[in-house]
This record gives C-alpha cells, structure tokens and sequence, in this order.
C-alpha cells in the first residue's frame, strides 16, 4: 500500500495551524519520515502570486473571482507538489486546503456548495484527497486576537471581515467536522502550543497505520 499521506489542517483565523505544522513536520521527520510542507493559498510560485492578490486586493473582488482564484492556487499545488510527493510516499501537510474554500466561499460567502464540490473533484482527482484533517478549533474572536497580537501586518481582506463572518466559519469547520467523522479530528485548540501538539500526534500515528 502507498505510504504517502495528505494531512490537512483546517480552523478560524490564528487558530495556530503554521504552528502545528511546523511541529508535526519535525516530529515526523524525527520518525525518519519524508515530509513536505505547504500552505494555500500558495505554496507554489504561482500560488505565492495569486496569495498576495486573494488577500489583499485592494478593490473590489467579486465572490466568484474570489473562489476561481483558490482554486487555480490549489490545482497548481496539486499538480506541482502534493501528487508528485505523494507518489514518492512522502506525508504532505498542508496548512488550508479544500475544506477552507467549502467553509469561506461556500457556507460564509454563499456560494453554490454543488458547484464547490465540483471544483474539488477537478482539482483534486481522487488521489489527493485528505487522509486526515486536523481541525483546529476555537471561538473566532480568540484566533483573531491571536493573529492581531503578532502585529507588523496589516488585516488581510479576510480578517477585516466582522464577528458575523467569522463565527460562521467556526461553525462551518464544525459543521464539516459532523458530515465526515472519519477524515476530521477535532482539537481544541486555546491550550498551549506544545499541548495541542501533544493532542494531535496520536491522531496522526493512528492515520498512518
Ligand atoms: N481562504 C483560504 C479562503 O477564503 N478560501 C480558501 O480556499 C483558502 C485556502 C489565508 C486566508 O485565505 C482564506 C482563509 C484565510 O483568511 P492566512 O494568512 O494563510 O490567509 O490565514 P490563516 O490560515 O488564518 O493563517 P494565520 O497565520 O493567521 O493563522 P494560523 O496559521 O492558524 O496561526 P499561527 O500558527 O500562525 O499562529 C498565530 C499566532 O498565534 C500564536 C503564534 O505564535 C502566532 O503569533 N499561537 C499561539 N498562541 C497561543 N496558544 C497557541 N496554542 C498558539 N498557537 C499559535
């Protein structure tokens, strides 16, 4: 059976996925595992331009625009990167993926959810599709002052969103959590960093078998 392995992570605004991420790859890495990391949007050059036009275009972005861009980020990501390291048996963790666009152009923005599905299908195949998705869970408004309190970077387009906004996409991971009990794991995530990570390692030992 192939070893690769694509583990998502998924959650609010500073939920602390970068910081999960970065954790997991080493202690993967520390089991002798090949482990590549990445991020939507981004993670390809292509991806990297399209992340800065997605987050902070300064004028108007229409919705439909708005989704077409995460998903050209993301049929780049898969083509360039996550099948090829998945062909060689390495575990890809991508910070963001699919569910984002599900939750923030579909549930949030309200966007046509049959249509999004779709979109999934073409750009992922069937053979980049999560193992596992580690959702990073807790109330908005503590992600968002999380990512305020890093300062330096002014709000992105998405953070300038109000409490309304983000809350729905709280509740839209969890929504998604519910659907797919098999795929996602839920972790609270207002505890340490070393604690969440602490939480999320067995999860991740039990999807590779
Ligand atoms: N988007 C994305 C869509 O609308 N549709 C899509 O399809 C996709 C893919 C991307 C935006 O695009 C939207 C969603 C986003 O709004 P982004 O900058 O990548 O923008 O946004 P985030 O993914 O939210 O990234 P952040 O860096 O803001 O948050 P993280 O990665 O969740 O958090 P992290 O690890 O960077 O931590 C944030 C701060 O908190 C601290 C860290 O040190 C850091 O300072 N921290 C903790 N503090 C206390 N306790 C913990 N456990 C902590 N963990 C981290």
């Amino acid at each position: 059976m192939p070893e690769g392995r694509l583990i998502t992570f998924e959650g609010v605004e500073g939920a602390g996925k970068s910081t999960q991420v970065r954790l997991l790859a080493a202690a993967l890495r520390r089991h002798g595992r090949e482990v590549v990391e990445t991020r939507e949007p981004g993670g390809t050059p292509l991806g990297e331009e399209l992340r800065a036009i997605v987050k902070h275009h300064p004028g108007d972005l229409a919705p439909a625009a708005e989704l077409l861009i995460f998903a050209a980020c993301r049929a780049q990501l898969v083509e360039h990167l996550i099948r090829p390291a998945l062909e060689r048996d390495a575990i890809v963790l991508c910070d963001r993926f699919a569910d984002s666009t599900t939750v923030y152009q579909g549930l949030a923005r309200g966007l046509d959810l049959a249509f999004i599905q779709l979109l999934h299908e073409f750009t992922l195949g069937n053979d980049c599709v999560p193992a596992l998705t580690l959702l990073l869970d807790l109330p908005a408004e503590g992600g968002l002052a999380r990512a305020a309190a890093r300062g330096g970077v002014a709000a992105d387009r998405f953070e300038a969103e109000g409490a309304a906004f983000h809350t729905a996409i709280r509740d839209g991971f969890l929504t998604l959590a519910k659907a797919e009990p098999n795929r996602f794991r839920v972790i609270p995530a207002d505890l340490p960093p070393e604690e969440v990570h602490r939480r999320i390692l067995p999860e991740v030992f039990h999807a590779l078998g």
